[in-house]
């Protein structure tokens, strides 16, 4: 079958069309076989929630308008809300436990080739939970941060602390009042579950709420707490140069792929792929060396901080293997297509998995356990050069695709960046917004999806915001797709930025699109917005910023999570397909409306990529107007 990717990514394209001479079918081609998709599914109006069922409503003949039990469209479409929102927000969020786990187990001695490694960050977050420092060792404040940080997870009563210690007062107000300010991580997540239930939570508005207050835990809670400790463990980013797309795949050397989310994985790998005897291994078995290289938010992981190279974002997992030079393809948790097994039959790469909550049938299995972390990321390493010489020549299609790019802008690297070392300040952003030179801020996360433009329109939207002088802040693959484009480069501002921007880029020399991180980082983009408002002058809380933020292309139920805490946290957010509740004109219409009264925030759909950069920019124009900010310096 022959399909396309409506994708200009060259690499994406050759790789694609590789696969289809070789009649091995890609998500394209997967895609293709499911359409038309399911219209109940779609809106949203099919529940599986009891044995009564399933379920369907008819949104448009003289069919059932409600299901067995009575639940109505509005019912059925605001619980499968919840429900997603409720998976995706665990997703992040038992990443998050992962690492505070693995912060205990370094504090107590108990794990192999891990260390703290930002201390500065250990002692301020730690202080931040009301750890005591003073004259306690290194490892005893790990340890009670460990703890605290556990304990957000499985709270009973009370409120998350990050929820208290870093938003500006109205929100945290706003979420009082509207009681979605969350108690305990796990609880958010349970208590979603069961209020979706048959006969528990019937009323749509009550369960968007709790959608909220679920988000909100992740935003807030796991989520950040998952990017703190990878800071602590494995450093805060700083800018370093990398290369991305599937280019950076060598025919020369032995190449590893890590996957999926969890640094706690990619990180050992990367420091067991220098380990001296490793290396001249791979070069005895005819190799140059070893490249390591990442899919996912893993990569975003580890280029944010080592300058690691991406293959590629999530729709190009299947093509990193199709280039024939994949020795090993390791793999954690999430985004990871269960297609890849399929793959194995055909190619000589070995597919190990690691964690025991994600199994994958047909892969080899390797349990990570951090107590001999370097050793069996050694092991992997190990595997990978073995397999070298294994390699089917006739299969081998490298790509020459792989563009520059700079990564890694954190909350607090802005601060060191635009007011110098030692007057760390957010003034020349605030100013520089304020003064019109930048309109204002936009966050572009999340996925690739085939239904759109298979990542494309990030780029589409990313080049429309910046010639209109807005910042972007990217994560996920997001910023992966812009990275090939060559957006995240600081010549990409001189090329396709609009003046105001490109002046404040050439004065600082930085990137007009900036490289945040992983999904979880999307705590950055947060912690950013709270730095704004704590600077003074572009707005009292996070809802009277200017910025706005999509995930255009959103696939995952964590994108759903992602755009609801932003949402409750006062921004508007933009997704090009809308999550499944179309059914209902009550739901859709809370979220796209009434919402904005309660939080200041609100969903808009748009398919239109152009169209909705334009929304953003209207959005942020409103958003300068009620400030009575300056006119924009050149227009
Ligand atoms: O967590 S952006 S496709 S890889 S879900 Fe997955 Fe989406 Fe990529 Fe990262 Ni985020
Ligand atoms: Fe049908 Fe209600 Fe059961 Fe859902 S919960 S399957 S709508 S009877």
């Amino acid at each position: 079958m022959v399909t396309e990717t409506k994708t200009k990514d060259v690499a994406t394209n050759i790789l694609k069309q590789i696969s289809e001479e070789r009649m091995i079918d890609t998500i394209w081609e997967r895609y293709l076989q499911q359409l038309p998709q399911c219209g109940f599914g779609l809106l949203g109006l099919c529940c599986k929630n009891c044995n009564f069922g399933p379920c369907r409503i008819d949104p448009f003949g003289e069919g059932a308008k409600t299901g067995i039990c009575g639940a109505d469209a509005d019912v059925i479409s605001a619980r499968n809300l919840l429900r997603h929102t409720a998976a995706g927000s665990a997703c992040h969020s038992d990443h998050g436990r992962e690492l505070a786990h693995t912060l205990l187990l370094v504090s107590e001695g108990k794990t192999e080739g891990y260390k703290i490694a930002d201390k500065e960050k250990l002692y301020r977050v730690a202080k931040e939970f009301g750890v005591q420092i003073d004259n306690k060792p290194e490892n005893v404040i790990a340890k009670e941060l460990a703890i605290k940080m556990l304990e957000e997870f499985g709270k009973q009563e009370g409120e998350l602390l990050f929820c208290r210690t870093r938003p500006p007062e109205k929100q945290q107000k706003i979420w009082t009042e509207n009681k979605i300010l969350p108690r305990g991580i796990d609880r958010e997540v349970v208590e979603a579950m069961a209020r979706t239930h048959m006969g528990v939570d019937n009323d749509y508005k009550n369960l968007i709420l709790h959608t909220m207050k679920t988000a909100l835990a992740d935003g807030w809670g796991g989520s950040m707490i998952a990017t703190e400790v990878t800071d602590i463990l494995f450093r805060t980013p700083r800018p370093v140069r990398a290369k991305a797309n599937l280019g950076v795949l060598k025919e020369d050397y032995v190449n590893i792929v890590v996957h999926g989310h969890v640094p706690i994985l990619s990180e050992m790998i990367v420091e067991a792929s220098l380990d001296k005897e490793l290396v001249n291994l791979a070069k005895q078995k005819g190799a140059k060396g070893i490249n390591i290289a990442g899919i996912c938010c893993t990569a975003n992981e580890i280029l944010v901080r080592r300058g690691i190279p991406v293959a590629g974002n999530m729709l190009q997992q299947e093509l990193a293997v199709a280039t024939g030079v994949v020795e090993v393809m390791v793999v954690d948790l999430q985004c990871i297509m269960p297609a890849l097994k399929e793959l194995a039959k055909c190619y000589h790469t070995k597919f190990i998995s690691t964690h025991p909550k994600g199994k994958f049938e047909g892969f080899e299995y390797i349990e990570f356990d951090e107590s001999r972390g370097l050793s069996i990321a050694k092991e992997i390493v190990k595997i990978a050069i073995e397999n070298f010489s294994n390699r089917k020549k006739e299969l081998v299609k490298t790509v020459s695709e792989e563009q520059s790019l700079i990564a890694g802008f954190t909350t607090e690297y802005v601060y060191e960046m635009l007011g110098g070392k030692y007057r760390a300040t957010y003034r020349p952003l605030n100013d520089a917004i304020r003064d019109g030179r930048i309109r204002g801020v936009a966050g572009l996360v999340g996925c690739n999806n085939p239904k759109l433009l298979s990542g494309y329109s990030h780029f589409i939207i990313a080049k429309e915001l910046i010639k209109h002088d807005v910042l972007v802040v990217e994560t996920g693959c997001a910023a992966i797709e812009c990275a090939k484009y060559g957006l995240l480069t600081p010549e990409a501002a001189f090329q396709y930025a609009g003046k105001g921007l490109q002046e404040v880029c050439k004065a600082v020399g930085i990137p007009p699109v900036l490289h945040l991180g992983s999904c979880v980082d999307n705590s950055r983009i947060l912690t950013a917005c709270c730095a704004m408002v704590a600077e003074g002058g572009i707005g009292n809380s996070l809802d009277e910023l200017p910025v706005a933020g999509a995930a255009f292309e959103w696939y995952s139920e964590k994108a759903i999570a992602i755009g609801w805490y932003f949402v409750a946290s006062g921004l508007l957010v933009v997704f090009g397909t809308p999550f499944h509740v179309s059914g209902s004109k009550n739901v859709i219409k809370f979220c796209t409306e009434e919402v904005e009264k309660i939080t200041g925030g609100k969903w808009v759909f748009e398919p239109d990529p152009i169209k909705a950069a334009h929304i953003m920019i209207e959005h942020i124009n409103k958003k300068r107007q009620l400030l009575k900010l300056k006119p924009m310096m050149y227009e």
